[in-house]
This record gives structure tokens, C-alpha cells and sequence, in this order.
């Protein structure tokens, strides 16, 4: 495979890039592996790049139902920040958050990490005061925040709306500067292509139907798939709003459940928008793609479902609050709206680790947040798979706290209502 740098770019510019050639195999399955993957997002691909560059673990297969990336992966809005409560929390974020910043350069392929920042709007007494204890508690962690009056964040972002007879006026904002969006499709595509590189196969189109266990110890030995039986010491799990689903095929009931989450993208226009603002009292978020678009969303959807549209009222919710803080927006057209669904835990926190099932591992619960862990989450997990122990950040993060009730209660930090 050919790494991208200035002397290939140069080359394959003098010949109209014709040279470039595929960027991953598209291999046939092989009769077992060491590791399977069930999930072809970023972080089942992400986790096989891990198993495979950080513990020498390359016998080692992604099985995607469809194409990779084509999940919730390819359907999120970017935003990538660390401003999380509880410590547990923090680590894992701020983890990833680190690794966002050298993952280019590890993988060899541009992520567009832009770290424009993020900035959390304040519309009432209660945001305030939970905002300024995020900030103190985040930078108790290492993890950049600061308080912003309303100038300030106007300043920051001028679009901003900030009149105090607004029905909710901004009293004030947290900046997490380091935070910002990267690019959804590059982390798939660069995960898999380095992933790829060591020897791990990537099988699209390959569902997984059921598991096969040991009838003596009940240990997993292989999956049931569309392309038939494929054997494995180790299955980790890492299908977002299909956690359940698929873990029900091995005995397993998960405390999940799934909502529509549903987002839409504005006609493009000229760089007006520098950084990510979300509000969660006003109910919306928006930020500004490099192909111009302005990137917009709110929370869930009221009702489970598995429909990847959700409901019309939610978009017209959203842009009923974005007109609010961003006035000038209000003659923008909308392009298109989509949906994906997200694996919602009680406590709003992921599960990443063992399962009772030996050999069975999940990484799941991401809800409306998880693109922002996709290096943290995948790191922590090919440890996981790898040692059969949880790396110290994922250990809070078990299935067996719903059965402890040692919850990690981030339903705050979410910004995204779910
Ligand atoms: P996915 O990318 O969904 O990958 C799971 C894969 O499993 C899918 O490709 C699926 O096809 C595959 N699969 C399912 N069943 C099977 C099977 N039986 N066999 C084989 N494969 C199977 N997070 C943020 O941090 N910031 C954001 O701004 C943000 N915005 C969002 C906006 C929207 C509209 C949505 C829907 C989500 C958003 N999220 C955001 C959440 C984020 O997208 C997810 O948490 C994250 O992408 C999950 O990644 P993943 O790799 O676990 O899941
Ligand atoms: O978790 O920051 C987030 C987020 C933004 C949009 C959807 N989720």
C-alpha cells in the first residue's frame, strides 16, 4: 500500500491519479480467526487497527452487514470534546481526545481534525451553575474548559445571539477549545486501510446471525454469518443500535435500548460559522462542514424504533431553536435530513468490556456520543480483547454495574438530550 506524503501526491498529480489503487482487500472470510469484530464502524475498525498495531494481535476479521462506515459512523455530526462530569468519564474522553490529536498522523490518512472548539450555551440559572461545575471539575482532570460571559462567547462565535429579551437568553457559555469535528468518513476509510495493512480482513456485506458456543463451557467458538460459520477464539460486539439485537443471538439481554437520532445539513454557503455551538436547554447544535453546509441536530427521538428517519417534528423543533440563537440563519434552506440509531444505557454511560458469556465482548452504549471516543473506545477495547482484562480507563465502564448499581451517570454531559 502506498502512504500518502508529497512526493506520491506530486507523482500521481503529473498522471491524473490514476495509480493510487485500492485502498483495503476485499477478502473471502477464512475458516476461524483469533479476534472477530462484529460492527464495521469506526470503532470495530478502530479496534481492529489496535488488536493489530498495538498487540501484534492480525489474525484478525471485521464482519460489516453492509458497507463499513455506512452506520452511525457515517451518519453523525463530528463534534469531539472531552467536557465530561464524573472522573471515569473524563479519562475515557480526554483519552480519545488525545489520540484524535496524532491519529493522522498514525494512520496515515487525514482525519481533518479541526480543534475550532466547542462552546456550550448557558440559557438559565440551572445551566450556569451545572456549566461552571463542569468547567472546575474538567479542569481538575486536565481537560481545558472555561467560563465565557456572553460577550465573550459572541466574540467567539459572532453569529451568536446574545439579547437578553431573547425567550431564552445566553447568560453565558463553556469553551472547551480543544474540541471541535473531524471528518466521519476519513476515520472508517483510515482505520480500515491501516488495519487492512497489518492483515486484517475487512468483510462487508457479511451479517452475523447467531453465535456458536461449547457445550461444555458455553465459551463462544465462531459466529453465524450470511457467508456462513466463521470460527474465533474472541467475538467483540461493536454494532451501535444493533447491540441488543445481535447479543440476544448469544443468550444475552442488554440494558439498552434504541432511538432515531436524527440530524440535517443546510445548503452550503461561504465560511460564516467558526467553531461548534451546542445548547441543550434550547434544543439544538450546529457547526459549519468544510464543504460549507451548516451541520445541525438536537436530541432523540421520543420513542424507540429501528426506522433510520424519526419524526418530522423533531427537525422543525431544531431549527425552530437555531433561528432563536442564530437570527441571520433563518433564510437558509435546508438540503437534507437523515437518521441513525443509537444504543441508549440507563445511566447514558457505554458498556466496554466482558460479557458472561467467556470469549464474548461488547463495546456498545455509545448513545448520541460516540463518534468523539471512536480512538479512546477502540484503544481501551483491543486491550480488552486482547489481555482478557479491561484496560484501567474501560474497567468503570462494565456490564455488571446495572447489577451493581455503581452507575456513571453522564446524562448531563450528554448536551444531546437521550
Ligand atoms: P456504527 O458506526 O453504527 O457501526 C456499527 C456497525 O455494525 C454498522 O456499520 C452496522 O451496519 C454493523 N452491524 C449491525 N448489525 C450487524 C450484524 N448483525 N452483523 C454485522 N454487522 C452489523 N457522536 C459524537 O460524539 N458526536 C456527534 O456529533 C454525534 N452526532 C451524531 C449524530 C447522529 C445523527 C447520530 C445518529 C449519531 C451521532 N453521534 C455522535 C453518535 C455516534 O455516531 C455513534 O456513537 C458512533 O458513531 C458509534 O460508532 P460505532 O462504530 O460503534 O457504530
Ligand atoms: O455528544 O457532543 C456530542 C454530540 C453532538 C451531537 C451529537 N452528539
Amino acid at each position: 500500500m502506498r502512504r500518502f506524503n508529497l512526493a506520491s501526491l506530486l507523482s500521481e498529480a503529473t498522471r491524473g491519479h490514476t495509480g493510487w489503487g485500492r485502498q483495503w482487500r476485499s477478502p473471502e472470510p477464512k475458516a476461524s480467526y483469533d479476534v472477530i469484530i462484529v460492527g464495521g464502524g469506526g470503532h470495530g475498525l478502530g479496534t481492529a487497527h489496535y488488536l493489530a498495531k498495538v498487540h501484534g494481535i492480525t489474525n484478525v476479521a471485521v464482519l460489516e452487514k453492509g458497507w463499513i462506515g455506512g452506520g452511525n459512523t457515517g451518519r453523525n455530526t463530528t463534534i469531539i470534546r472531552s467536557n465530561y462530569l464524573y472522573d471515569e468519564s473524563a479519562h475515557l474522553y480526554e483519552h480519545s481526545v488525545k489520540l484524535w490529536e496524532g491519529l493522522s498522523q498514525d494512520l496515515n490518512y487525514n482525519v481533518m481534525y479541526s480543534q475550532r472548539g466547542v462552546m456550550m450555551l448557558a440559557h438559565n440559572v440551572h445551566d450556569v451553575q451545572v456549566f461552571k461545575r463542569h468547567v472546575y471539575a474538567n479542569r481538575l482532570n486536565g481537560v481545558d474548559n472555561e467560563w465565557l460571559t456572553p460577550e465573550e462567547a459572541q466574540a467567539y462565535c459572532p453569529p451568536l445571539n446574545i439579547d437578553r429579551s431573547a425567550r431564552y437568553p445566553v447568560l453565558g457559555a463553556a469553551l472547551q477549545r480543544r474540541g471541535g469535528t473531524a471528518r466521519h468518513d476519513a476515520v472508517a476509510w483510515g482505520y480500515a486501510r491501516a488495519a487492512d495493512q497489518r492483515g486484517v480482513d475487512i468483510i462487508q456485506n457479511c451479517e452475523v446471525t447467531g453465535f456458536r458456543r461449547d457445550p461444555a463451557t458455553g465459551a463462544v467458538t465462531g459466529v453465524e454469518t450470511t457467508k456462513g460459520f466463521i470460527g474465533a477464539k474472541r467475538v467483540g460486539v461493536v454494532a451501535a443500535g444493533h447491540t441488543s439485537v445481535i447479543m440476544e443471538r448469544a443468550g444475552v439481554r442488554m440494558p439498552l435500548q434504541s432511538f432515531p437520532l436524527q440530524a440535517l445539513v443546510s445548503e452550503p454557503v461561504k465560511p460564516v460559522f467558526p467553531c461548534v455551538v451546542m445548547s441543550n436547554a434550547v434544543h439544538a447544535y450546529i457547526s459549519q462542514s468544510d464543504k460549507g453546509e451548516l451541520v445541525i441536530g438536537a436530541g432523540t427521538d421520543q420513542y424507540v424504533s429501528y426506522s433510520q428517519q424519526g419524526g418530522l417534528q423533531i427537525s422543525t423543533h431544531t431549527l425552530d431553536a437555531i433561528c432563536e440563537i442564530f437570527p441571520r440563519f433563518s433564510r437558509m434552506r435546508m438540503l437534507r435530513n437523515w437518521g441513525g440509531i443509537v444504543d441508549v444505557t440507563p445511566d447514558r454511560s457505554p458498556i466496554i468490556g466482558k460479557t458472561p458469556v467467556p470469549g464474548l465482548y461488547v463495546n456498545c452504549g455509545w448513545g448520541t456520543g460516540g463518534f468523539k471516543a471512536t480512538p479512546g473506545s477502540a484503544h481501551v477495547f483491543a486491550h480488552t480483547l486482547a489481555t482478557g482484562e479491561p484496560h484501567p480507563i474501560n474497567a468503570p465502564f462494565t456490564l455488571d454495574r446495572f447489577r451493581t448499581g455503581r452507575l456513571i451517570d453522564e446524562a448531563a454531559a450528554a448536551a444531546v438530550a437521550h
